[in-house]
């Protein structure tokens, strides 16, 4: 009887291995904004059911990762918040950022695989000619000089943070968003003015602070979070709003990309007509099989 048991469990296939997947990270729904009646972006309560569709055809969009760039003074809590988000923890003793950090988050939103390239920028001025570099590559054009400058579609994302128990900070934080947008004249970002260490705060400061920063969002045409890397608070919904909007930028700036191709295809003589082939945009294999394309 031992024995047998013994020889059953020998038997039994090895458990398959489970990839849990983060659920942060996986998105069906468009996340709604921090305040809901006051956002320059989307306040519906999904993706537009156009995008879905679009989603749904068999041609799947080839995203480019999204540069999402984190600029703010020093010590306002840019690299608490990521490394809140990307590893769940907060570190309280402060080590400046030398230069600029990276962080790679790949989600998974409708089903398709996004990823944002965090650029967690140094607020200390002595760094401030090597952030500009990185505003520069989030124009979606330099780092992937290979590629023709049609197929990169992502629109860069600017992350303005400031101090909610530092007032000058926000001042600070309008001249970095600024300074970062004159870099970036080639496609429009999406751009968040988020307010740091909310648990600093008392209800009443916290309150008036968010007046404050609601005002000067809707003057920089940005979204405004009140976050905490230390609790917590807010975290979570804000990288998940920014991924989802980051996301439909892409989608919409690629169908639009086509449609202007499709549109330059028709008009233009035959033989210039190839320059732009729509299978360097979304890859199928089918129609290579049927235009008889060997590669
Ligand atoms: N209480 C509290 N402290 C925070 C929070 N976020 C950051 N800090 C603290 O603020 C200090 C600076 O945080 P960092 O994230 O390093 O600031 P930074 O903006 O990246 O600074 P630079 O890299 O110099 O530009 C650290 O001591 C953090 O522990 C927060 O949400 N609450
Ligand atoms: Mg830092």
């Amino acid at each position: 009887m031992m024995s047998h048991t013994l020889r059953q469990n020998l038997l039994l296939p090895t458990p398959p291995t489970v990839t849990l997947h983060d659920p942060r990270t996986h998105l069906r729904h468009l996340p709604p904004a921090y305040s809901t009646t006051q956002t320059p972006y989307s306040r519906e309560k999904d993706f537009a059911p156009q995008l879905r569709y679009q989603l749904e055809l068999p041609r799947k969009p080839k995203l480019r990762p999204c540069k999402v760039i984190f600029v703010g003074d020093c010590a306002v809590g840019k690299t608490a918040m990521v490394n809140r988000f990307c590893y769940d923890k907060f570190q309280s003793n402060y080590k400046a950022t030398i230069g600029v950090d990276f962080e790679l988050e790949n989600f998974s939103i409708l089903g398709h695989n996004f990823s944002l390239e965090m650029w967690d920028t140094a607020g200390q001025e002595r760094f401030k000619c090597i952030a500009g570099a990185y505003y520069r590559n989030a124009s979606g054009r330099s780092s992937y000089a290979y590629i023709p400058t049609i197929y990169i579609t992502s629109s860069p994302v600017i992350v303005a943070a400031y101090d909610m128990s530092k007032r000058e900070s926000l001042e600070a934080a309008k001249k970095w968003l600024s300074s970062a947008l004159n870099y970036n004249t080639a496609q429009k970002p999406l751009i968040f003015l988020v307010g740091t260490k909310a648990d600093l705060l008392t209800k009443e400061e916290f309150m008036r602070m968010e007046r404050i920063a609601g005002l000067a969002a809707a003057e920089l045409r940005a979204e405004f979070w009140s976050v905490s890397a230390r609790s917590g608070y807010k975290i979570t919904e804000f990288f998940q709003r920014l991924a989802a909007l980051a996301f439909e930028a892409a989608v919409q700036q690629q169908l639009k990309t086509l449609q202007a191709t499709a549109k330059e295809q028709t008009t233009q003589t035959p033989e210039k007509s190839h320059k732009f082939d729509l299978r360097n945009f979304f890859g199928s294999r089918s129609d290579k099989q049927k235009s008889g394309c060997a590669c």
